[in-house]
């Protein structure tokens, strides 16, 4: 069976992690949000292509959901000595290394693309991993800082002010001419169904929907969703400051409304959520909190038997 999911940071890959464990001879392609990515210390850094990559390679640091367990912030702590202004993003000492494997060779030429397929050559995923596109995109939002309305790069509202200011618009730059990465739309073409994992409707699923041709290859698609919102709240993150700023209710039911028929033909909401309906979408409920690896391949199922595969 050819699964293909869109998945953005913390919930996608945990979801993937009990996909596969759910149907662990599935050929799994996952087209990763690179909307979050930024350039740091001259470091490309790509928050959800190395929570992926790590979850299922077995490397993540589990209580924080990114970046590597047993993990050391001592580079972290001297540039804090020499008071280096972004030290609010904690970049760990082994978390570096993958940094400057892909800073070396992006600065060589290769591709984002091809630079995921040689880093996953060490942590061997058990999964195609393929970044959304190898174009430059990058979330930014709108927000009032000291009385100045400005844009701040998504990591600089999402980790330094934990999303607490208000988000005035959240604006993907460049995804109007970026085009998806080599691959992902034959994977997509390819696939007997999508899944859009729990990641983050508007900042990981939404993004990748903005890839030109993206949205439209899941047309003719068998696609599930599984929504990131339960009882009115978000899992985990701050998915409900997301859907505050383009004007969507954090419900199950707004956001499978949100997505629309258009991309989805199935929609798995919690059971708290039962009754939930979204026009001409299947809707099912099912627990949905990922509490361990069979919970959530359990949810994986549910979510490939409501696709009829
Ligand atoms: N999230 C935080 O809340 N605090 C951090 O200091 C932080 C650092 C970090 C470093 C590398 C990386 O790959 C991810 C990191 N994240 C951090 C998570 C990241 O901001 C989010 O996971 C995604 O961008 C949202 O999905």
């Amino acid at each position: 069976m050819r699964i293909v999911a869109l998945a953005g940071g913390i919930g996608g890959a945990r979801f993937l992690q009990g996909l596969r464990h759910a149907v662990p001879d599935a050929d799994l392609t996952v087209v990763v949000n690179t909307g979050d990515d930024i350039t740091m210390y001259g470091l490309r850094i790509c928050p959800d292509l190395d929570t992926v990559m790590y979850t299922l390679g077995g490397g993540i640091d589990t209580e924080r959901g990114w970046g590597r367990q047993d993990e050391t912030f001592v580079v972290k702590e001297e540039l804090g000595a020499y008071d280096v202004p972004t030290t609010w993003f904690g970049l760990g000492d082994r978390d570096l290394a993958t940094h400057l494997v892909r800073r070396t060779m992006l600065d060589a030429g290769f591709p984002l693309s091809q630079v995921t397929t040689a880093l996953c050559a060490r942590w061997q995923p058990g999964a195609t991993l393929l970044p959304m596109s190898d174009d430059r995109v990058e979330t930014h939002v709108l927000v009032d800082v000291d009385g100045v309305r400005k844009a701040i790069h998504f990591q600089e509202w999402w980790v330094k002010h934990r999303a607490a200011l208000p988000a005035h618009a959240i604006v993907a730059v460049g995804a109007e001419t970026a085009t998806p990465a080599p691959g992902v739309l034959e994977a997509i073409d390819a696939a007997d169904v999508v899944l859009l994992p729990p990641s983050n409707p508007v900042v990981s699923i939404g993004t990748i929907l903005q890839v030109k041709g993206i949205r439209e290859a899941l047309q003719d698609k068998r696609v599930v969703g599984l929504s990131p919102i339960i009882g009115g709240a978000p899992v985990r993150g701050m998915a409900d400051a997301c859907l505050d700023a383009i004007g969507v209710e954090t419900t199950a039911e707004a956001v499978g409304r949100h997505y629309g028929s258009d991309v989805l033909d199935g929609w798995l909401v919690d059971s708290k959520d039962a009754g939930v309906t979204v026009p001409d979408v299947e809707v099912r409920a099912v627990p949905l909190l990922m509490t361990a690896v069979e919970a959530t391949a359990a949810m994986a199922r549910a979510a490939l038997e409501l696709a009829g595969v």
